[in-house]
């Protein structure tokens, strides 16, 4: 017989549920993607803290399959920039359609990236395709994109809930990821994901939030 523990659940009354949630909100839509990053240090401790935050997300079987590796290194800062560039060199010289060159445009984005190396931490997230124990017998994992999804916004909230910014980074193809952080194979690279400060002065594209009516519809 499996064995359960009583959930506690956090009690509000209404009013202070809609407080809340119109709190979280409005504090949620102050959370920018940011390219310019300062190199203010950010402590260890809080980086361990956004990775816990983000391991709480509900998983296929609860089979949590992510990985996180934290990069502070100068050394491996300046060897992902220098790989990433070159995949995006590629991309933006051939590799994109012209409707996403022009898609971007608006983010002036283009193959040189910087932030790789000024940013005090880079988050790269791996999704577990399968589990591989010590023996290197596998096991299935279940809904792994959903799974690393889920993870990956609430390392984002838990980044924002602590001052700090960050951008959600995918330079394509992205193995390059998988061998200089020495990663087994079971192991995929998800997302790249600079964290720190942002840039004194910097400027984000004036862009809009779609509105309630437009992503919602109530069937009361
Ligand atoms: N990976 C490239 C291109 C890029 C793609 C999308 I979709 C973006 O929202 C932004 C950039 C780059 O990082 O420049």
């Amino acid at each position: 017989m499996e064995k359960f523990k009583l959930y506690e659940a956090q009690k509000y009354t209404e009013q202070e549920s809609i407080e809340k949630s119109k709190y979280y909100f409005e504090y949620s839509n102050q959370r920018r993607s940011i390219r310019e990053f300062s190199d203010k240090p950010v402590p260890k401790e809080v980086i361990e803290n956004i990775i816990k935050s983000a391991s709480t997300a509900p998983s296929g079987a609860n089979k949590q399959p992510w990985f996180f590796c934290a990069v502070s290194s100068s050394m491996i800062k300046k060897e992902i920039r220098k790989a990433a560039e070159e995949e995006e060199y590629e991309n933006y010289h051939g590799r994109m359609s012209d409707d996403w060159l022009e898609d971007l445009k608006k983010f002036g984005t283009n193959e040189i990236k910087p932030f790789l190396e000024v940013a005090p931490w880079l988050i790269i997230v791996f999704k577990q395709v399968y589990e591989l124990n010590e023996e290197g017998d596998k096991s299935n994992n279940y809904y792994v994109n959903e799974s690393v999804g889920l993870a990956s916004g609430m390392l984002l909230s838990a980044i924002h809930n602590a001052g700090l910014v960050s951008l959600t980074h995918t330079p394509s193809p992205m193995n390059f990821l998988q061998k200089i952080l020495d990663r087994p194979k079971n192991e995929k690279p998800f997302l790249l994901i600079p964290v720190g400060y942002p840039a004194n002065g910097v400027e984000v594209p004036d862009i809009e939030r779609k509105s309630l009516e437009s992503i919602s519809k109530f069937f009361e």
